[in-house]
């Protein structure tokens, strides 16, 4: 049985509405992070958590920039007010007012949706006016594509291998970019030209649809006009900007969105989002080379989680599994789809951290295994004929049909959410933090204990 002490980690507004808290937010990150250019990184299957060290590490940036993805990711943020921000396209930064944020040319943007989210966030009293760069490289994502997604995975459906995207156009968007039809943001700066772009990249869409394609290409063209004029003050050459900014001693946090173990080159192919969301789609997405990032940090969620269809070797199931989801809150922040549980699989942990060359570990969610009464680590795979594997292996087959070798470690009782100081932290917490960290070989700075701002733990 559980510990309803529990429960008190499920109020994430809790206590942090006085002045003297959000006082106390500014330095929660610990000393100044001494990284001109940090890279944040999802090291499992995405909501590691990446959008709230990124929104603290904001306080000590004067750039906060995506890379890769689009309005698939979901970054939820709470502000020193305890008020909540669901991200998707802004990054995560927005609530610092001294960060300027930069979608950079990897990103493929949906401009109704970015508007749409620059709305809600001016109706919560935050403004990007001034502070939001957007690259004239990036590839502009329609709702063509959203609904050729849509259409690719119902003609999955009926063979029981739909991916469980997230029907934000991802995958074909970066179809028509490596297909080469697509259009960019700098299309945007010549109407006729991107008219005829756009009726060139529907007609496609008919041509592998037929009459289920019913998407409105001469309205969006009309549409676009107004968006056009909407964006262009934002957008400018993110390269230059970066590096210029970069030369000139200026600090720069690099927001990734979902996951390695969802990259379309290293994660679980073919269920994976269509980008590179490890070190390699960092470099390619902004134009800023990985000679000039001084840390890499891996975002870890203390359990794992994964949303969408897919080989998941450490999932759990049964009451255990909804106890997780419901103390973690583990729904969609895009989708609101449960998102699936298991257990910290370090197999593919270290697999993530030596592809991205990881410098420091933001161990997250903490809190939500307190009241367990033991705690596991998957530590090895075995396949059926007895040969234990180092490393993720490729094909689906084999990962599918890994058995997992545990490691069991004794839980704690205590609610650990308002420890701020590791020093306090109960002893199984920490031999867990521990163990992670010797597992992996890499230096756990951050453990997150809530999901507020000031919930933060910097170990020694
Ligand atoms: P897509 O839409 O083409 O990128 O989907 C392909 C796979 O990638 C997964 N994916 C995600 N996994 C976790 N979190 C994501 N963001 C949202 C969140 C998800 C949501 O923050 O919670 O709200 O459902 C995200 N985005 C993509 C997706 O589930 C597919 O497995
Ligand atoms: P991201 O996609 O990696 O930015 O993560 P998401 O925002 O999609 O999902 C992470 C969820 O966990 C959000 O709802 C956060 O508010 C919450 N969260 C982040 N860190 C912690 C933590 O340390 N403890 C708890 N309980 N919640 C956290
Ligand atoms: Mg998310």
């Amino acid at each position: 049985g559980r510990a309803p002490v529990r429960l008190i980690s499920i109020c994430p507004a809790r206590a942090l509405h006085s002045r003297s808290r959000q006082a106390a937010a500014a330095s929660v990150a610990g000393e100044r992070f001494d990284a001109q250019v940090c890279v944040v990184l999802g090291t499992q299957w995405g909501d590691e958590g990446k959008g709230k060290l990124v929104d603290i590490l904001a306080q000590q940036y004067d750039i906060v920039a995506r890379a890769q993805g689009g309005a698939n990711a979901g970054h939820t943020i709470y502000d020193s007010a305890g008020t909540k921000f669901a991200l998707h396209l802004v990054p995560s930064g927005i609530l610092n007012p001294n960060a300027t944020c930069v979608i950079g040319n990897g990103v493929v943007l949906h401009l109704p949706g970015l508007f749409d989210e620059i709305d809600g966030l001016k109706k919560k009293g935050v403004s990007v006016e001034g502070r939001l760069k957007i690259s004239d490289r990036a590839h502009l994502l329609f709702d063509l594509h959203k609904e050729i997604d849509g259409l690719r995975e119902a003609e999955l459906a009926g063979t029981g291998k739909q991916i469980g995207t997230t029907k934000r156009g991802i995958g074909p968007a970066y179809s028509s970019k490596a297909t080469r039809n697509g259009l960019r943001v700098c299309d945007l700066r010549n109407p006729a030209a991107f008219a005829d772009k756009l009726r060139k990249l529907s007609l496609d869409g008919s041509k592998r649809f037929g009459s289920g394609f019913a998407y409105d290409v001469e309205s969006d063209i009309e549409k676009y006009k107004g968006l056009a004029n909407q964006v262009l003050p934002f957008v400018t050459d993110t390269v230059e900007y970066l590096h210029e900014a970069y030369d000139s001693g200026k600090r720069i946090l690099i927001e990734g969105a979902n996951a390695t173990m969802l990259d379309v080159d290293f994660g679980t192919y073919p269920y994976v989002t269509s980008s590179n969301p490890s070190i390699g789609g960092i470099a390619t997405g902004l134009g800023l080379p990985p000679t000039n990032y001084s840390a890499v940090v891996g975002v870890v969620k203390a359990y794992t989680t994964r949303v969408g269809a897919g080989p998941y070797p450490t999932e759990i199931f049964g009451d255990l599994a909804e106890d997780l989801r419901a103390i973690g809150h583990e729904y969609g922040t895009t989708t609101g789809r449960p998102r699936r549980i298991g257990w910290m699989d370090i197999i593919a942990l270290r697999y993530t951290a030596r592809i991205n060359g990881l410098t420091h570990l933001n161990i997250t969610k903490l809190d939500v295994l307190s009241g367990l009464d033991e705690i596991k680590i998957g530590v090895g795979y075995k396949t059926k004929d007895g040969a234990t594997l180092r490393s993720v292996p490729a094909d689906l087959e084999t990962l599918e049909s890994v058995e997992v070798v545990y490691e069991t470690m004794p839980g704690w009782k205590s609610d650990i959410s308002g420890v701020r100081d590791w020093k306090d932290m109960p002893a199984a917490a920490k031999a867990y933090v521990e163990r992670l960290e010797e597992l992996v070989g890499i230096h756990v700075k951050w453990i997150g204990v809530g999901p507020g701002r000031d919930a933060l733990v910097v170990k020694p």
